[in-house]
């Protein structure tokens, strides 16, 4: 997603309205009984897959509970906690056989239920997610950003998963709005994710790596000094040597666009083999192998041109695909490029500044062994209705991804139990993730700017969030739901539901 270019990093305004939360079972515990299989608890999983096994049809793994469903973790950053306007909450919701459910839920903030902190205006809370299993005990664990906690310092809050939902939490604090962006992968190769997570104490912000010990509940700061990390980070092996390495997006001076490529080694990210791809970087990026060598390959959503934002703009946004490779992990240029003038795209004309790319995730919906991609373009106007936004899924195969089979899909897509309006903003996130365990992704989208608008912030709602289960025929309308802040019990005004998926 991106705002006007600036993704992500954002001043929280909202009003004070004192709205009671409602954790349903308590925060910490999964409050719901799991019937499920039992039987990929066992695996260490980072956060991006990065093996040659065999394919999965979702890329990351989210499975707090570890009975082989994945779960939804949803940031509502504005919500209102404890009549704290913007203190914020995440909903975390549990796959099973038939999906999502919304009455397995909790709802997380902090000081409540053994999270630790204290709900504070505009903390922000829920700003960025990123799961990953931090202490190599088989379950997936959660990590919150909340960037606007202890007075501007930032901080990370990381909450464990197990069996028995979640039982414990730690934190800690920043100096320069700390949690901004997340992502989790094996940098160093220690058999279980590390947390890389941003700071901003200048323009192109720093990127810190934390480490948790192997069955451990407390998190560490790791030495990686030196490297840039702003916008959005993507982790996965990109050179094939066993080390997870980090892309990080920032903008550079002229206010461009660019990645930076950071290998990793037993020492950690390794700064000073850096590569800058100039104009290259975007709002949201995705990694996974997509065509089975073995080495991650990179997703970029670049819904604004590099420069000049989107009175530039001659596509309507676009989507880059990087291939791994073997030693220099990020290549010269992307394989391919994708954009809404791409012959054969769905959803009809491509209007200047309909941000194609404000968000993109990898998963394999149809289960033909070759992920999908899923696209937002958060501002297309859909039947009249400007910044109504749009989902694009394309089909990936062996020589990329390709138009033939793509799906579009708006809020008034027939099934999604909703309706396209002005300023919707629906693809504003996106992920693709097997909740009911079939073997085919299922779609999660948020739509940002749903029910009532922001004072200040005309653009922004209290958010909505979209499921549509995938077949092999690909995603099935008929089989979709609506959800909002409501469905879950949580505070809606100005709660900004759905601003962050973890993937
Ligand atoms: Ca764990
Ligand atoms: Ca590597
Ligand atoms: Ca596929
Ligand atoms: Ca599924």
């Amino acid at each position: 997603m991106s705002l006007s270019g600036t993704a992500r990093v954002r001043v929280f305004t909202s009003a004070a309205v004192v709205v009671a939360l409602v954790a349903a079972g308590g925060a910490l515990g999964a409050g719901a009984a799991s019937a499920a299989p039992a039987a990929t608890a066992g695996s260490a999983a980072s956060g991006t897959s990065t093996s040659a096994a065999p394919v999965s049809p979702t890329v990351h793994r989210s499975d707090f509970l570890g009975n082989g469903y994945n779960d939804l973790a949803l940031g509502a950053p504005g919500g209102t906690v404890s009549g704290k306007a913007g203190a914020g909450y995440v909903v975390v919701t549990f796959g099973s056989r038939s999906g999502l459910q919304p009455a397995r839920r909790v709802v997380l903030t902090q000081g409540h239920g053994g999270i630790p902190g204290t709900p504070t205006a505009n903390a922000g809370f829920g700003s960025a997610l990123a799961v990953g299993d931090f202490n190599g005990d088989g379950y997936t664990d959660l990590a919150i950003g909340a960037p606007g906690d202890a007075g501007g310092k930032g901080s990370v809050t990381i909450v464990f998963g197990s069996a028995h939902g979640f039982t414990h939490a730690t934190r800690v604090v920043g100096t320069a709005r700390l949690g901004t962006a997340l992502a989790a992968g094996d940098v160093a190769r220690t058999g279980r994710a590390q947390l890389l997570a941003t700071q901003t104490p200048s323009n192109f912000g720093e990127l810190d790596r934390f480490s948790v010990p192997r069955h451990g509940y407390t998190v560490h700061k790791e030495a990686d000094q030196g490297i840039y990390g702003s916008t959005a980070i993507a982790v996965g092996d990109m050179n094939g040597d066993g080390y997870a390495d980090v892309v990080a997006s920032f903008a550079e001076v002229g206010g461009s666009m660019a990645l930076a490529y950071y290998p990793g080694s037993a020492h950690g990210v390794v700064a000073s083999k850096v590569q800058v791809r100039m104009y290259e970087g975007g709002a949201d990026m995705a990694m996974a192998d997509l065509n089975h060598d073995g080495r991650a390959d990179l997703v970029v959503g670049k819904p604004l041109p590099p420069f000049g934002g989107c009175a530039q703009d001659s596509t309507g946004g676009s989507v880059s695909v990087w291939y791994g490779k073997r030693s220099v992990g990020l290549g010269a240029a992307p394989s391919q490029t994708i954009t809404e003038r791409t012959a054969g795209m769905p959803g009809g004309a491509w209007a200047q500044c309909d941000e194609f790319g404000s968000s993109v995730a990898l998963g394999d919906v149809n289960g033909d062994g070759w992920l999908d991609l899923a696209v937002g373009a958060q501002q297309k106007t859909v039947n009249g209705h400007t910044r109504a936004g749009a989902v694009t899924i394309l089909r990936g195969g062996p020589k990329g991804f390709t138009t033939k089979g793509a799906q579009f899909l708006t809020l008034s897509t027939a099934g999604l139990h909703a309706r396209a309006g002005d300023n919707s903003q629906f693809g504003w996130m996106v992920d693709l993730a097997d909740f009911n365990h079939d073997g085919h992704a299922d779609l999660a989208a948020t739509a940002i700017g749903q029910g009532e608008t922001s004072p200040g912030w005309p653009f922004y709602g209290d958010g909505s969030l979209s499921l549509v289960t995938g077949t092999v025929g690909g995603l099935a309308p008929s089989r979709a739901a609506y959800l909002t802040p409501a469905s879950f019990g949580a505070p809606a005004h100005a709660a900004l539901f759905g601003w962050v998926l973890a993937r």
